[in-house]
C-alpha cells in the first residue's frame, strides 16, 4: 500500500455515490461505555442485525478490539470478516477512509480525523486510535492511500452524487473545531480536488442538537443525481421547523453540477426523540462527567439510512412515521427492499445507521 500524496482528482480518480454498487462495507463494533449504553450490549444486538442485512448483497468487514473479537466473532454470520483493529469509538463513516475510484482501481482517502472538533468542542479526547483507521483499513483492502491528514473532515459531512455534486453544510465544515485557517472558498477548493465535484451545495445546518456539528448525513441525502431527502417537520413550534425550511429554499433555488434544478423529497422526522433517566444510567461518566442528560433531545432522523446492493436499510424509532419514511424511501429506491431496523440503541450513541458503515465502491 502506497501513501499517496498528490490529490485523487489530479489522478483521475472521484467518489461515487452510494447508490451506485459496492463491493464491501466496514464497521467497526461498539464498545465505548460511555457512547453505549450497558457496555455497549444493546448497541451490538443492533449492529449485529445491521451487519446481517447488509450482508445479504454486500461482503461486509467488522473492526473489533483485541477484547472484543470473540464476541463480535460469536455473534455475526459466518460470510462476515472479523478482523482486530484498535479504535477509539465506532464511527466507521467518520474514520474509515472515503473510498474514490477511477472506474478501475480503489484508493482510500485518510482525513484527518479529530472527533468532532478536537480540543474546541470535540466529543472525546484522545482519538489516535480512530485517526490511524483509515490508513491500516486502505492496508487491509490493499488501497493506495491519499494522505489528507492535514484536512480534518468526517465522512458524515459530505454526501456526493457521484455526478460532480457535493452536499455539505456551513454549520460543520465552516465550524471553528476543524479547519479554522482555511476559508469557505479554500474548504471547496479541497473538496472539489480531492472528491472530484465541481458544485458545492451548502447548507446551513444540520438537525437540531446533532453533536456532529450538523453532519449533512442526518438531514438529508442524495437518492439520485438531481434528487435528494431533506428531514422535514410540519410543527413550526420545533426549532427543527426553521432549520429545514432554510434548507428546502437552498436546494429548491439550487442547480447541481449537471445544472439540473434539485427536486426536494420531504422525509417526515420522527416525533421527538428523548433521552431517559434509566438509558443515562446505563452510560459511563467521561472523565467523570455524564455524557448525557436526561431529557435531552437527541438527533433521531430517518434521513440517516444505509443504501446497500439490495437494500435501503433505516432507522426506525417505534414512532407512527417509521412506516411512512419506509415507504417514501421504497418509492425512491424501487429496485431496493427496505429494511427497518430498531435504532434506539445506535442513536443513543449520537449517530445512527449512515454513521456507524462506510461504503466500499465497486471497480471493474
Ligand atoms: O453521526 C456521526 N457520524 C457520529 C456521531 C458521533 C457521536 C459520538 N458520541
Amino acid at each position: 500500500m502506497e501513501i499517496l500524496h498528490s490529490k485523487p482528482v489530479e489522478d483521475g480518480f472521484s467518489m461515487p455515490a452510494e447508490f451506485s454498487p459496492h463491493s464491501g462495507c466496514i464497521l467497526i463494533w461498539p464498545h465505548r461505555r460511555d457512547s453505549w449504553q450497558n457496555g455497549a450490549y444493546a448497541a451490538r444486538t443492533a449492529f449485529a442485525e445491521l451487519i446481517s442485512i447488509i450482508s445479504r448483497s454486500e461482503k461486509v468487514t467488522v473492526c473489533a478490539r483485541f477484547e472484543d473479537y470473540d464476541e463480535a466473532r460469536r455473534l455475526l454470520p459466518a460470510g462476515v470478516r472479523v478482523v482486530e483493529m484498535s479504535s477509539d469509538d465506532s464511527w466507521a463513516r467518520d474514520v474509515a477512509p472515503t473510498f474514490v475510484t477511477n472506474g478501475k482501481k480503489l484508493r482510500g482517502i485518510d482525513w484527518g480525523f479529530n472527533a468532532w472538533g478536537g480540543l474546541y468542542d470535540g466529543l472525546y479526547f484522545p482519538w489516535d486510535k480512530d485517526n490511524k483507521m483509515a490508513r491500516k483499513l486502505c492496508d487491509l483492502f490493499m488501497a493506495d492511500c491519499y494522505d489528507l491528514r492535514d484536512f480534518i473532515l468526517e465522512g458524515g459531512s459530505i454526501h456526493t452524487d457521484g455526478e460532480g455534486t457535493l452536499l455539505t453544510t456551513e454549520e460543520c465544515l465552516l465550524g471553528k473545531g476543524r479547519n479554522p485557517q482555511l476559508s469557505r472558498q479554500q474548504i471547496e477548493q479541497k473538496l472539489c480536488s480531492c472528491l472530484g465535484v465541481s458544485k458545492v451545495i451548502w447548507l446551513k445546518r444540520g438537525i437540531y442538537n446533532d453533536e456532529t456539528n450538523g453532519h449533512i448525513d442526518n438531514i438529508c441525502a442524495f437518492t439520485a443525481p438531481g434528487e435528494v431527502v431533506l428531514a422535514w417537520t410540519d410543527d413550526k413550534d420545533d426549532p427543527q421547523y426553521e432549520i429545514s425550511k432554510e434548507c428546502l429554499d437552498i436546494l429548491e433555488s439550487s442547480c447541481d453540477a449537471r445544472g439540473r434544478r434539485i427536486r426536494v423529497h420531504k422525509l417526515p422526522l420522527p416525533r421527538p426523540v428523548h433521552i431517559t433517566e434509566e438509558e443515562c444510567q446505563g452510560l459511563d461518566n467521561m472523565d467523570g462527567e455524564p455524557t448525557r442528560t436526561p431529557g435531552e433531545r437527541l438527533a433521531a432522523s430517518y434521513v440517516n439510512f444505509y443504501i446497500s446492493n439490495e437494500n435501503v436499510i433505516v432507522p426506525f424509532f417505534g414512532d407512527e412515521n417509521d412506516k411512512k419514511a419506509a415507504e417514501i424511501l421504497g418509492s425512491l429506491f424501487p429496485g431496493r427492499e427496505v429494511a427497518g431496523i430498531s435504532a434506539r440503541d445506535i442513536l443513543i450513541g449520537g449517530g445512527n445507521i449512515h454513521c456507524i458503515t462506510q461504503q466500499i465502491p465497486a471497480v471493474e
